[in-house]
């Protein structure tokens, strides 16, 4: 049996070399090195070409490399139809989150970016700073990331509050859902997390409207896609002095174009999509428990629901 690995920007080698640990009777192969396509019971895939999964008639499953699908969904030419595409959710990327989101969130609640700048003008000067349980924090997107995310913040004593489409029961955080939901968290949100999927109808959902809800002084971050946020809406934003900073992972187009206005802005934390990366030594067990699911006869976990779009 053959899993077909098809990806130019994830490590082959180190997939192949994680996955062996697991299950060594996996033949382990690199696209367009297929082989016996008849052999190709699964794919590990991000951005395949349109060619790379046809003809391939005993596919069972495509896991997808990153845990956002449009990796996939932007490409649905390349989808053979009725092969279900799967989510990757594994311990790196969940922990990895978590520990990206609590690291912006205290950073901007201790005033990083004005110790950093007061530093640079070697200025000795004292701020007060609120405690963790006085800076509310908003997480739009109650999933796998944003619960592995609003469990920590609420370990550093912060009020959590989470959005989601469907109703939603955490414990320790105001789960709210729908539109009526988001118009009640975003205005009680000093820090607003962003950990939506990308799909029609959260594209360009934090907009002028949206950040203008939030309280004076409120911070963004974004670790989910870009496109959720409308650039010229945030600079504008962030320019009149409403919000007090962003902290941003990702970005409409990869990489930011070099004279882009986010890489200079003096309130704007920039890091080069990087919050949470699929691991190998920590995502290959979870490929390989869900290739024993299919295997025992049982549908995967975490299979993208089309019509959802997630
Ligand atoms: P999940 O599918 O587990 O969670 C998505 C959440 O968003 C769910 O709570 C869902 O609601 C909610 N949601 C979806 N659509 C809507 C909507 N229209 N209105 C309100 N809520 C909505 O995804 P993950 O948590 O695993 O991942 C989230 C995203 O994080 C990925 O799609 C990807 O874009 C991004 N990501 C970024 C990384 C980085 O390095 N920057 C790394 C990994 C992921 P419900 O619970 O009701 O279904
Ligand atoms: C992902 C990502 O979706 O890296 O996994 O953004």
């Amino acid at each position: 049996m053959t899993l077909l690995f098809v990806s130019a920007v994830d490590d082959a080698e180190d997939w192949a070399r994680e996955l062996a640990a697991h299950r060594p009777d996996i033949r382990f192969r690199v696209w367009p090195d297929v082989g016996d396509p008849a052999a190709v019971r699964y794919a590990l895939a991000w951005r395949p070409p349109v060619e790379a999964l046809a003809g391939l008639p005993n596919l069972q499953a495509i896991f997808s490399l990153g845990a956002g699908i449009d990796g996939l969904a932007d490409v649905p030419e390349a989808l053979p139809p009725g092969v279900p595409v799967v989510r990757m959710v594994e311990e790196g990327l969940s922990s990895g989150m978590a520990e990206y989101v609590a690291w912006q969130v205290l950073d901007w609640h201790r005033g990083g970016p004005l110790y950093r700048a007061q530093q640079q003008a070697g200025e000795w000067r004292r701020r007060r700073s609120k405690l963790a349980s006085e800076r509310r924090v908003g997480i739009l997107g109650l999933g796998v990331l944003g619960q592995s995310a609003a469990r920590m913040l609420r370990g550093l004593g912060f009020p959590v509050a989470g959005w989601s489409r469907t109703p939603k029961a955490v414990d320790g955080v105001d789960c709210r859902h729908g539109s009526e939901g988001l118009r009640a968290m975003v205005p009680a949100s000093d820090i607003l997390v962003n950990l939506l999927p990308l799909t029609p109808q959260t594209e360009g959902l934090i907009d002028a409207g949206l950040l203008a809800a939030l309280p004076q002084g409120a911070v963004l971050i974004n670790a989910a896609r870009g496109r959720h946020v409308v650039e010229a809406d945030l600079l504008a934003a962030l320019d009149r002095g409403h919000l007090a900073g962003a902290s941003l992972d990702v970005f409409a187009s990869e990489p930011l174009a070099a004279d882009h206005p986010f890489w200079r802005h003096p309130k704007i934390t920039l890091t080069p999509h990087v919050a949470a990366l699929t691991l190998p030594r920590t995502a290959a067990p979870a490929v390989v428990a869900q290739i024993a699911r299919i295997e025992r006869g049982e549908a995967p976990l975490h299979v993208v629901d089309a019509s959802r779009g997630y």
